[in-house]
């Protein structure tokens, strides 16, 4: 009972005053606007599901409370002493209910229920644009198998944000280099798997979330409504990285798209055409930082330094402490002695970032960067975080590499 009527108009006005800016503020628990068939269809039986859990909870609550009250020991009332029904009318007390929950379940929620599940796993015949999704530790890769479209989609949000050395913007940790472009209005399905551990491809507003798991193919599909960027996150904890390998999918009308694509092909073109050039030490140390700071940096770090146990520095002469395992593996391809790292000749060097050190984290990047990236990307190693060899890699080297294999 309130003691003082007077608060009663003053709380109202208090509540009213608090409720019109939340009313106008996007309430962060909802979902976030669906975009596909899949996403609408989810949210109908989220909204439905809701519903008639409220009413249930609101019924049989209301039920228990008013039998507890009307059934109270001040009045008189004793505990019942039977364990069961036994009298017809009690078995029909049971049964009602009962009979009722299982059509709610099986009918009421479950026929729109099912459907969701099959219209999400309908992948078949109609879509005319399939999309492959590799995750990787800890990146996405982007692949338009028969359009010869292939690149790498890694996080743009500088180093500098999660520190709170810089401002934190809006899209913080949801900003990639390469978003993947799709097409609205057409169903797109897409294939996902993994080069390492279980990564999972989740975008809220299309209602898709679908695991890629390393040795599978599985799929799933969008048909996006309307042009915009949708963002997403990996849903699966996948290491350290975990937070840094975030979804953004620019959404276009079909003509756009097919020009976007067109001219994505001939830039990949030109690009597979570059080893002929030949840099300067110092423009490849420029380029190889880049190459660096998307591809290496979540585990090298950004000085190069490693972390100590899991990652190894680059930086030749600084002491590193690990499992022996790891550090004897090292040791033989000439990258380990003494307990510090030294950088080992160029050609294993090459090896190693084309082909990853197998059973380890260090993945094979011969298959995500171009010749020129892995030349600039070894150089840069080579010469910065104290290296001074001053030897420049060159593309033509990679490639002589590959084909040495
Ligand atoms: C997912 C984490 C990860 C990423 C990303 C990564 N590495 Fe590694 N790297 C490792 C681990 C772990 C090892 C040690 C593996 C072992 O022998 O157990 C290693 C070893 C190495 C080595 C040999 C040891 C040393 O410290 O010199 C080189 C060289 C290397 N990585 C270069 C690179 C380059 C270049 C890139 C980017 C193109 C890169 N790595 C990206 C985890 C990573
Ligand atoms: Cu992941």
């Amino acid at each position: 009972m309130l003691k003082h009527p007077r608060l009663l108009p003053r709380a109202a006005a208090l509540g009213a005053l608090l409720a019109a800016p939340l009313a106008r503020a996007r309430n962060p628990f909802e979902f976030q606007a669906p975009v596909t068939p899949v996403a609408r269809e989810t949210l109908y039986v989220h909204n439905l599901f809701l519903v008639i859990i409220a009413i249930l909870f609101v019924l049989g609550m209301s039920f228990l409370l008013y039998s507890v009250y009307r059934h109270r020991k001040s009045r008189g009332h004793q505990p019942a002493t039977f364990t069961g029904p036994t009298r017809r009318r009690q078995w029909v007390w049971i049964a009602l209910p009962f009979v009722a929950l299982v059509f709610i379940d099986y009918v009421v929620m479950g026929i729109p229920a099912y459907h969701a599940a099959i219209a999400m796993a309908d992948t078949r015949d109609d879509a005319k644009l399939v999309v492959k999704a590799t995750g990787s530790q800890w990146k996405w890769q982007y692949e338009y198998p028969g359009e010869h479209v292939r690149y790498s989609s890694t996080l743009a949000t500088p180093a500098d944000q999660f520190d709170g050395r810089a401002p934190k913007d809006p899209n913080y940790l949801l900003e990639v280099d390469h978003p993947l472009v799709l097409p609205v209005g057409e169903k797109v399905r897409i294939l996902l798997t993994s080069t390492d551990v279980i990564h999972s491809w989740w975008v809220p507003a299309f209602g898709v979330k679908q695991d890629a798991v390393p040795g599978f193919l599985r799929e799933t599909w969008v048909k996006i409504d309307k042009p915009g960027v949708y963002r997403g996150q990996c849903a699966e904890l996948c290491g350290v990285g975990h937070a840094y390998m975030p979804i953004v999918v620019v959404a276009k009308a079909e003509p756009e798209f097919r020009a976007w694509l067109a001219k994505t092909r001939a830039a990949e073109a030109a690009a597979a055409a570059e080893p002929a050039k030949t840099l300067s030490l110092e423009e490849l140390r420029a380029r190889g930082n880049s190459v660096y700071e998307k591809n290496c940096s979540a585990c090298h770090q950004a000085n190069g330094l490693g972390i100590a146990g899991t990652f190894p520095p680059l930086a030749g002469g600084h002491p590193f402490s690990a499992p022996a395992a790891m550090t004897s593996a090292l040791e033989q391809r000439g990258f380990y002695r003494d307990g510090k790292i030294v950088l080992g000749p160029v050609a294993k060097h090459l090896d190693i970032v084309l082909h990853g050190i197998p059973g380890t984290p260090m993945a094979a990047f011969g298959a995500q960067l171009s010749d020129a990236d892995i030349a600039a990307v070894v150089t840069y190693e080579r010469n910065d975080f104290g290296n001074h060899t001053g030897e420049a890699v060159q593309a033509a080297d990679v490639r002589a590499a590959r084909a040495a294999k």
